[in-house]
């Protein structure tokens, strides 16, 4: 037997075996793998491809040509074979796919503003009704801006690591929205109203603090701005939200910032003033905190203290917002919970 004659054989055997594992393969990826092993790179038929390129002159054409061939039949056959498997898939689909266009459409999920957000734009609109604009600013601040520039002395319990997240000496998350009246002040010049809402974070995690919280601030500067004005502008704020019925009293107090300085009590809104657990027993609610800008912040950003006064004042949103929907611990505003999150 020629050298010829043992190659094709073996051409005809492939041959065989080649359209035998077509026929049997399922799905592409197995096809393409059929395919590979005989017509590809090493493929079993590419190795007998070249086997026919050693034989005599004379013997090669003709198998040559017969090997050719078959690579073009296997081809052909991947080919096809492929073309089936989509058909087969396409039409399993539309079987599979029954729509009833007849069917009304589902309606999309509709979310709402958080609880948060809600008090956070109520509070605003107060003050944007009284020629306030919103100003914002970066919560990685400054220590300067946070609290050197507020008149805070250098050891001021805020400052303490134990009190305020530190990112390097000089910067921090802010601890209020401070820092945004701050920056307003070095850029521009009085008159100003302006409200500062946004997130602050303290180092403080129980039922009434987490470590991040919402503030809503607010100032004035101008020529004689009084502590009348801080009264009058108060007074108009508490009773828009809380109600014109609602009792309110100032009361002294000390911030670094403000000279002189008042919180803000409204009567307590569970017992009404008798005295309960929420107000621990005294009938008033602590709302806010206000007072005069201190000359001294003034001087940090140029203004004239002899010419300009002014009052700020700031509140906690998830305080508000707590004691208006009768709540005790703060933490439920961040769980995510949809169950309490859709009431509102
Ligand atoms: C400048 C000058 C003064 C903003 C003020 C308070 C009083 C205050 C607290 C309320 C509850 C913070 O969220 S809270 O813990 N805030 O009591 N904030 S006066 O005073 C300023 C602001 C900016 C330049």
């Amino acid at each position: 037997m020629s050298a010829g004659n043992g190659v094709r054989e073996k051409l005809k055997k492939l041959e065989r075996e080649a359209l035998a594992e077509l026929q049997a393969a399922r799905g592409e990826a197995q096809v393409r793998s059929v395919s590979t092993k005989y017509i590809g790179r090493k493929g079993l038929l590419t190795h007998w491809l070249k086997e026919v390129g050693k034989l005599p002159a004379k013997e090669r054409p003709i198998l040559g040509q017969m090997a050719n061939q078959l690579k073009a039949t296997l081809e052909r056959e991947a080919e096809r074979a492929i073309e089936e498997e989509r058909k087969r898939q396409k039409e399993e689909w539309l079987r599979l796919e029954q729509i009833d266009y007849s069917l009304p459409g589902r309606r999309p999920l509709r979310g709402s503003k958080h609880l948060i957000t809600q008090v956070t734009e109520e509070i605003v609109s107060i003050f944007e009704g009284l020629g306030f604009e919103v100003s914002e600013g970066p919560e990685v601040e400054l220590d300067y801006y946070n609290f050197e520039a507020l008149n805070f002395p250098p050891d001021h319990p805020a400052r303490d690591m134990q009190d305020t997240f530190y990112f390097s000496p000089n910067v921090v998350l802010r601890t209020h929205t401070s820092p945004v009246q701050v920056r307003t002040m070095e850029r521009r010049n009085p008159p100003l109203r302006v409200i500062a809402p946004g997130r602050v974070y303290r180092h403080d995690s129980d039922p009434t603090h987490s470590p991040m919280f919402h503030q809503v601030e607010g100032f004035i500067v101008d020529q004689q701005i009084t502590f009348a004005d801080l009264k009058g502008t108060l007074t108009y704020f508490v009773h828009q939200f809380f109600g014109p019925e609602v009792q309110m009293r100032f009361r002294p107090s000390f911030f670094p910032f403000t000279e002189p300085s008042a919180e803000v009590d409204i009567q307590c809104v569970i017992c009404r003033g008798e005295g309960c657990p929420v107000c621990k027993k005294s009938g008033w609610l602590e709302i806010l905190g206000s007072g005069m800008i201190d000359p001294e912040v003034f001087r940090f950003v140029g203004y004239d203290p002899e010419l300009y006064t002014g009052f700020a004042f700031g509140l906690g949103v998830e305080r508000i917002a707590m004691l208006r929907v009768g709540l005790s611990d703060i933490r439920i505003f961040f769980e995510n919970n949809l169950q309490f999150l859709k009431q509102f």
